[in-house]
């Protein structure tokens, strides 16, 4: 009996000891949680979710498919995740470079010719991933997605800091002249800050400039296009999907264009917009007049679509690199 009975009080010590354990394990995993997570842990952490929709929508884009299915997918996810939209999915069709987003009701159904651009943007706190391939169903476009790929993927890799951003476009003309295409001269890669896309460095894609010194720490969007047309992009001002707050005070006059400005300051922290979703929250009338309004002023940044020659096809990848001494960080 007195074996026992010493038995089963060491066994209470033993189990007295593992619920210890326990209890520390969980004060641990606490202290874990309450760890304020870093700019790196948020940027990585919007960049799986970018990279989750692009792969999710490399495979949906087909021949047939409405291009509002894949913004609207693109939307969804985000929401799933419990993130927010950096920017409207972009999906630049051929001679697009980007900034299509599906206006209200789109009916743009994907084409067997077509080459796709599929962009996505996502926040996390603010921390931005920004990131893009590009798919096509014609075996005839192979080198144009080839070219942009290598370029980016390229980019990527020999980004350091300390060095500058003109380097970068060196390398980028070369690998896309090398496959025979132009390079989109006007637009670039760019420095990521805290709610806002496009930072005031960039990195060019054209050879022959200085650029700017990279830091430390610093997040930047690697994105290059490869083109069979001009290798300029140009604004098609008869469309404008995507709009977004300009800095600086605008009187303002109706009650549309104020509800407007509420909701482009206070849901989407003055990142870019699609103006399908202002129609989906105010009304299709209400959301119009108040646009209006706010591009009169010039209360309102205006994303025109930006397009190369009519009879172009433009490729695109792009993807998010956060810099440490030892080199860049993917994050998508
Ligand atoms: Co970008």
């Amino acid at each position: 009996m007195a074996s026992k009975k010493e038995e089963t009080k060491k066994e209470a010590k033993e189990k007295e000891e593992v619920v210890e354990e326990v209890e520390e394990e969980e004060a641990e995993e606490e202290a874990e949680e309450e760890k304020e997570e870093t700019p790196l842990d948020k940027y990585k952490k919007a960049g799986e979710v970018a990279s989750k929709i692009r792969e999710h929508l490399r495979e949906m884009a087909k021949p047939g498919v409405k291009a509002l299915d894949l913004c609207e997918t693109a939307d969804k996810m985000i929401a799933e995740a419990g993130m927010k939209p950096a920017f409207p999915l972009n999906v630049s069709i051929n001679n697009h470079c980007a900034h299509y987003t599906c206006p209200w009701e789109d009916e743009l159904v994907l084409d067997k010719q077509d080459v796709v651009k599929i962009d996505v943007g996502v926040q996390y706190d603010g921390f931005i991933a920004d990131t893009a391939l590009t798919v096509a169903f014609n075996d005839v476009h192979n080198d144009l997605i080839k070219a942009s790929q290598e370029a980016t993927e390229t980019a990527v890799k020999v980004i350091r800091v300390g060095g500058y951003t003109g380097k970068i476009g060196d390398l980028i003309e070369n690998i896309i002249e090398g496959y025979g295409f132009t390079t989109i001269r006007d637009l670039s890669g760019h420095l990521l800050l805290p709610y806002r896309v496009h930072g005031p460095k960039t990195i060019p894609n054209v050879s022959g400039r200085k650029g700017n010194l990279i830091l430390q720490d610093e997040a930047y969007a690697i994105e290059t296009f490869a083109s069979t047309g001009s290798g300029e992009s140009h604004s098609d001002r008869t469309k404008l999907y995507i709009v977004r707050l300009a800095e600086g005070r605008f009187p303002l006059r109706t009650d549309a264009a104020k509800q407007v400005r509420r909701l482009l300051d206070r849901e989407y922290h003055r990142l870019p917009v699609a103006t399908r979703w202002i129609y989906k929250e105010l009304g299709t009338a209400k959301a119009k007049m108040g646009i209006r309004e706010l591009v009169q002023v010039g209360a309102i940044y205006q994303y025109h679509v930006l397009a190369d020659v009519s009879d172009a096809y433009v490729s695109q990848h792009e993807h998010t690199v956060y810099m440490t001494p030892e080199g860049p960080i993917k994050t998508t």
